[in-house]
């Protein structure tokens, strides 16, 4: 393959179809991970894809597409407040207030790119067109236990949830963790403690998959003996659709709000990043469930919980994704595990996906993602 970085530090590398040029399936994943994360979140799709191209070299063979295996850069977030800022330079959905994001040492996603080598001034011309890209193609652990429990290696994912993230801050008074009398503190940690739990409640009552999460929190100035002046926390909340999303969003707002002003105290909630359910394109499903079953595999259709750079490159492409058993399901951890078998089954899936698809001539239909 060819191997280049573009302006947003994207790692490409390109297998040429039969003619120099052609459109490009590409299939990818994410090369960075969560703090303290597993092996398989990310670089597995890259591997996979890599394989794909290391098959199809060895047989000589090539499609009437190119294949580029991209492995996409800040899919998690784990260090600016939003995510999947290079997936969405390559979708050209990327904005120029993105790279003004600061991590928690103020440094920007500009400064940050600068320092790796990579070139934000010219972040636009990592965009993609449509016209060069004929589908997206993702391979990725389940992060869940539906395969496991199902004994199925593989599954085909239908849709990708929608996701808000958002910050809460809670505004009280800082004091003497000694002299100041309980009944006389402005403490906004036990307000937190409380909108924690209604997060909680109004998640578990809800439907549509719907899950809440706070991740991270602060007191600060965060001093044993300080009664803390304000608290800081993440909330994720997910459904399978941003109705459901937002009224358990809007839901939660309200009650943090209500909290804080029965306590004294004031709260901010500040959305962050909001990312709308990304339905995966039924030709390409399709496809990878004929794959499946020429493998003798059943085609289990499964929605994701999980957010993946596939839910971006929808706004450039049509997409599919092809889920890999995980060991308990677990993920973002270090416990993380697949099998050599089911990864080795994956890539024979891909393989026959992308000569399925080169054996269809018309694109693939326009995705609705
Ligand atoms: O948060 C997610 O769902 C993904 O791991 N970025
Ligand atoms: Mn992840
Ligand atoms: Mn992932």
């Amino acid at each position: 393959m060819s191997v280049r970085r573009d302006a947003a530090a994207n790692l490409i590398g390109r297998y040429e179809g039969e003619t120099l040029g052609a459109e490009a399936m590409i299939i990818g994943s994410h090369i960075d991970s969560v703090r303290n994360g597993g092996r398989y979140d990310g670089p597995l799709g890259i591997m996979l894809g890599i394989d794909v191209v290391e098959a199809l070299h060895r047989a000589g063979r090539r499609l009437p597409f190119a294949i580029e295996v991209v492995a996409f850069g800040d899919e998690e977030g784990s260090r600016f407040p939003a995510s999947m800022s290079c997936s969405r330079a390559i979708a050209g959905t990327l904005d120029a207030s993105a790279l003004e994001m600061k991590d928690a040492d103020g440094i920007t996603v500009a400064e940050a790119l600068t320092a790796f080598g990579a070139d934000p001034a010219n972040i636009a011309s990592t965009a993609r067109r449509p016209e060069d890209v004929l589908a997206f193609l993702e391979a990725h652990i389940e992060q869940g236990p539906v395969l496991e429990a199902e004994g199925l290696a593989l599954g085909v994912v239908t849709a990708i949830a929608a996701q808000k993230r958002l910050m809460v801050r809670i505004k009280g008074m800082a004091g003497h963790a000694g002299t100041t009398p309980m009944a006389l503190r402005k403490d906004p940690g036990p307000a937190a403690a409380e909108a924690i739990l209604a997060l909680e409640r109004i998640c578990r009552v809800g439907t549509d998959g719907l899950v809440g999460t706070v991740g991270r929190m602060t007191a600060l100035p965060g001093a044993f003996n300080v009664i803390p002046g304000a608290i800081e926390f993440s909330m994720d909340i997910r459904a399978e659709t941003s109705a459901t999303r937002d009224a358990a969003v809007e839901a939660i707002t309200a009650e943090i709000h209500a909290i804080a002003a029965a306590r004294g105290l004031s709260a901010t909630v500040t959305l962050m990043q909001a990312l709308a359910e990304s339905p995966c394109d039924p030709s390409l499903m399709g496809l990878l469930e004929e794959a499946l079953s020429d493998l003798g595999l059943p085609a289990r259709r499964l929605p994701s919980g999980a957010g993946h750079d596939a839910m971006v490159m929808a706004n450039l492409c049509p997409t599919a994704m092809l889920f890999i058993r995980c060991e308990g399901g677990i993920s973002h951890n270090p416990a993380e595990a697949v099998t050599e078998a089911d990864c080795a089954l994956a890539a024979q899936a891909m393989l026959g996906f992308l000569e399925k698809l080169a054996a269809r001539n018309p694109r693939p239909s326009t995705s609705s993602g």
